[in-house]
C-alpha cells in the first residue's frame, strides 16, 4: 500500500516537474543567442549549419546593418492574390544572421490578400503603414479555433502568436501596406492553400476529399488552381 502511494507521489512529482520544464523548452525553441557582435551570413558557403557561417567581418564591408529594400512598394499589378511580399530575412539581409530578427513589407491592391499562412519559427508583430487592412488570426484547437480579427489603419499594430494561421485583406479602396517583424532571422512561411493543393508531388485526392468533406471534382478543381508554378508570380520580390 505504502509502496503504491509513494509511486503515485513520485509520478505526480515527475509530472509537475515536466509541466514546469515545458514552458522553458518552448522558450529555448527561439533562434539561438548570438556569440559575437556580428556574424554576417556567407550566403554562398557550402557549409550547412543551423543558420549561415560568418563572413570575416573585414570582408563584409560596413553596410550589412542597413537596407533600403523595404523603402520600395512591391508591385501588386496582376498578382494572383493582389499582394506583393518584400522579404527582409537573412537571405536578403545577411547581417541578420544569428541576430534572431527579420522583417517583411507587404503591399496590397484594393481587395488584395496575404493568403492564410503560418510562420513555423517566429512570433510576428506588425504595423499598418497605409490603407485599411483586415487582420485575422485563427486560434488553434486549444482555443476553439476562434477567429480574432480587426480592421486596422495607419500606425495600428497587430501580434501573431508563433505558428497560428493568419491573413490580411485590404478592405479599403486604395493601396495598403504594412511592415512586420519576426523574432527569427528565418521565420519560414507555410501557405495553407499552397500546402493543401499545390504540393509537389500532390497530396492524394482521397486524403483531401475525406479531410475537406467534398467530392473529388472539387479537390481536382482546387489543385488545378495551384498547379506547380501557377501560384507565385515571377516578378515577386522574394
Ligand atoms: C508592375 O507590373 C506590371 C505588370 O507586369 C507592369 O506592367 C508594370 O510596369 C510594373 N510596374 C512597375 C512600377 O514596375
Ligand atoms: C502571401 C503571398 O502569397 N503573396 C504572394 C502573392 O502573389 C505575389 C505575386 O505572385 C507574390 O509576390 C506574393 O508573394
Amino acid at each position: 500500500m505504502a509502496c503504491s502511494k509513494s509511486k503515485t507521489l513520485a509520478a505526480g512529482l515527475l509530472f509537475a516537474a515536466m509541466m514546469l520544464l515545458a514552458p522553458s523548452s518552448i522558450v529555448l525553441a527561439a533562434d539561438p543567442d548570438p556569440l559575437q557582435d556580428f556574424c554576417v551570413a556567407d550566403l554562398d558557403s557550402k557549409i550547412s549549419v543551423n543558420g549561415y557561417p560568418c563572413k570575416p567581418t573585414s570582408e563584409a564591408g560596413d553596410g550589412f546593418l542597413f537596407s533600403s529594400r523595404l523603402a520600395r512598394a512591391g508591385n501588386t499589378t496582376d498578382t494572383p492574390n493582389g499582394s506583393a511580399v518584400t522579404r527582409l530575412d537573412v537571405a536578403q539581409f545577411p547581417g541578420a544572421n544569428t541576430q534572431g530578427v527579420s522583417m517583411n513589407r507587404v503591399d496590397f491592391a484594393p481587395g488584395g490578400t496575404n493568403p492564410p499562412h503560418v510562420h513555423p519559427r517566429a512570433t510576428e508583430i506588425g504595423m499598418v503603414l497605409k490603407g485599411e487592412l483586415l487582420v485575422g488570426i485563427v486560434g488553434s484547437v486549444d482555443s476553439g479555433t476562434k477567429l480574432y480579427s480587426k480592421v486596422l489603419g495607419p500606425g495600428e499594430t497587430f501580434l501573431i502568436p508563433r505558428g497560428l494561421m493568419h491573413f490580411q485583406y485590404n478592405v479599403g479602396k486604395v493601396q495598403a501596406s504594412m511592415v512586420v517583424s519576426f523574432n527569427s532571422q528565418n521565420p519560414g512561411i507555410v501557405f495553407v492553400p499552397l500546402s493543401l493543393f499545390g504540393s509537389d508531388p500532390p497530396i492524394p485526392t482521397p486524403v483531401l476529399t475525406r479531410a475537406l468533406r467534398v467530392d473529388a471534382s472539387v479537390v481536382e478543381l482546387l489543385k488545378s488552381k495551384f498547379a506547380s508554378g501557377s501560384y507565385f508570380d515571377p516578378r515577386a520580390v522574394e
